[in-house]
This record gives structure tokens, C-alpha cells and sequence, in this order.
């Protein structure tokens, strides 16, 4: 178990993927989230995020397997097994990036049960803060849920400052940002909160995000909204299904 992770709820590792193989990660992520394309502004800027691609792209899908993310993920809660939840590719174009509101995953990932979620971000081009890196609150992950569970179906992330305490809110003036160089993984639980401004850079902001849970984690049915318990059928042990949430880890 990483002590840093828990005890501030994040962990940064630097150079988890070697200079030479980030070439064929970028041409990954352009085959699936070109550049050029239109995406659709919001009155904030532009933010694509390219949810579930893995269940398509086999090159993606080894990714999430790949031992030097899944292990660091594993050791970072002290999971024995680690199953895949989802994956996104997050584009923040230059100059018009839309910022990521503050918010805690548990909100998306809270039907899972114990809370034992977490995110790994890997870096594909640099991220540093002009060009909208991730922040993070240190500590955060120990105030426990803020607002109600909206599960993983929901479009786009709201903000939860409407819901924080003053203290809560006087703390993310305090918030880590969390810059990495391509190759460089953060992770973070899924009780942390954070966020991330624009990007106003001429720089692009590529980033593979990969959310897991520890495969002892079992479903609540009801904090799933109506419907939406066909996305998340489970398998006869009454785990989440290992064809669409596949074992990543210590199988
Ligand atoms: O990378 C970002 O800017 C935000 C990512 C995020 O919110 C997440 O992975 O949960």
C-alpha cells in the first residue's frame, strides 16, 4: 500500500512509460480522439472525453492490463485483484480548454461498495498549470461523500462548491496542482477532491484516464438510476461482469 496515497489521497510516479514508447501512445489516441475534429463547445471551451474506448480498441484494452499501470494501481489501495470500471480519453485542446469542475469520482462511482475506487492518469504530451493540469486537495478523501451519487451514465461532471462547508471551500484555495511530464502516472481515490483549470496554452492536454476497483467491491443496485442497470449486469458471484468489467490485475 502506497503511504502517500493514503494518507493525502493522491500519488504522482514519474516516468511509469519510457520516452520511446509514448510515440505509439499519442498515435493511439489520435486514431481514437483526432485533433482536428469539431468537438463540441460549451460556453467554457472545448473538453472531449472519449469514455469506453477499450471495449473496441484491443491496443487500448492491453493498456489497461498493462502491468506497470494496473500494479501501481493494485498497490496504491492494497488491492489482491484490481478490476477495470472505465476508461476515457480526456482532450483539452490549446487555447480553448474547458476546465474540469471540483468534484469527487465517488460521486459517478458510488454504487460500488466499499469505497475502494480509484483513478490513474497517465500523461501523453506535458501537463503543467497554464496548460489546465489537474488539482487535487490534500486530505479530502478523508471528509467522506459530499452530495448524493449520480453514477457513471451522467454526461458531464457538475461542481460540488455549492455543496462544500466553508472550511471545505477555504481548503481549495490549498489545492496541489498536480503537473506531469509525458510518461508520468497520477493516481487519486475515488473520495478526493479535485479538478482542473482551463487550458489556455498553445500546447494540447492529452490524458488517458483509467478508473478501478478493488474486485471485491460488490453493486448497490439502488444508487444506480432507473435504466441504468443493464450497463452493469454481474456475474454469477455477484461481481460486476468480467466481459464488460474485465480482471486487470492479480487474475
Ligand atoms: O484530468 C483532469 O483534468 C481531470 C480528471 C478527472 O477529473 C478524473 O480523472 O476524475
Amino acid at each position: 500500500v502506497s503511504a502517500d496515497f493514503a494518507s493525502v489521497g493522491w500519488r504522482i510516479v514519474r516516468g511509469v512509460i519510457p520516452a520511446g514508447e509514448l510515440a505509439g501512445l499519442v498515435a493511439l489516441f489520435e486514431s481514437i480522439v483526432p485533433e482536428r475534429l469539431p468537438y463540441p463547445p460549451r460556453p467554457d471551451g472545448v473538453l472531449w472525453e472519449e469514455v469506453g474506448a477499450s471495449r473496441r480498441v484491443p491496443a487500448l484494452a492491453a493498456l489497461t492490463r498493462d502491468p506497470r499501470l494496473a500494479a501501481l494501481a493494485a498497490d496504491s489501495i492494497g488491492a489482491r485483484r484490481l478490476k477495470l470500471l472505465q476508461d476515457t480519453l480526456l482532450f483539452k485542446p490549446r487555447r480553448k480548454g474547458a476546465p474540469v469542475e471540483w468534484h469527487q469520482d465517488h460521486t459517478y462511482v458510488g454504487f460500488l461498495d466499499p469505497p475502494r475506487v480509484l483513478t490513474l492518469r497517465l500523461a501523453l504530451v506535458d501537463e503543467d498549470e497554464a496548460s489546465g493540469c489537474m488539482r487535487a486537495v490534500d486530505g479530502s478523501h478523508a471528509w467522506g461523500p459530499i452530495g448524493g451519487v449520480r453514477a457513471l451514465t451522467e454526461a458531464r461532471v457538475d461542481s460540488l462548491l455549492p455543496a462544500l462547508s466553508a472550511a471545505q471551500t477555504a481548503a481549495l484555495e490549498r489545492a496541489t496542482p498536480l503537473p506531469l511530464r509525458a510518461g508520468d502516472v497520477s493516481l487519486h481515490h475515488c473520495l478526493t477532491l479535485h479538478g482542473s483549470a482551463a487550458n489556455a496554452s498553445e500546447r494540447p492536454r492529452k490524458t488517458l484516464i483509467l478508473r478501478y476497483f478493488d474486485a471485491d467491491c460488490r453493486l448497490l443496485p439502488d444508487r444506480l438510476p432507473p435504466g441504468a442497470a443493464d450497463a452493469f449486469p454481474l456475474d454469477g458471484d455477484g461481481a460486476l461482469a468480467e466481459a464488460l468489467f474485465p480482471t486487470v490485475f492479480g487474475a
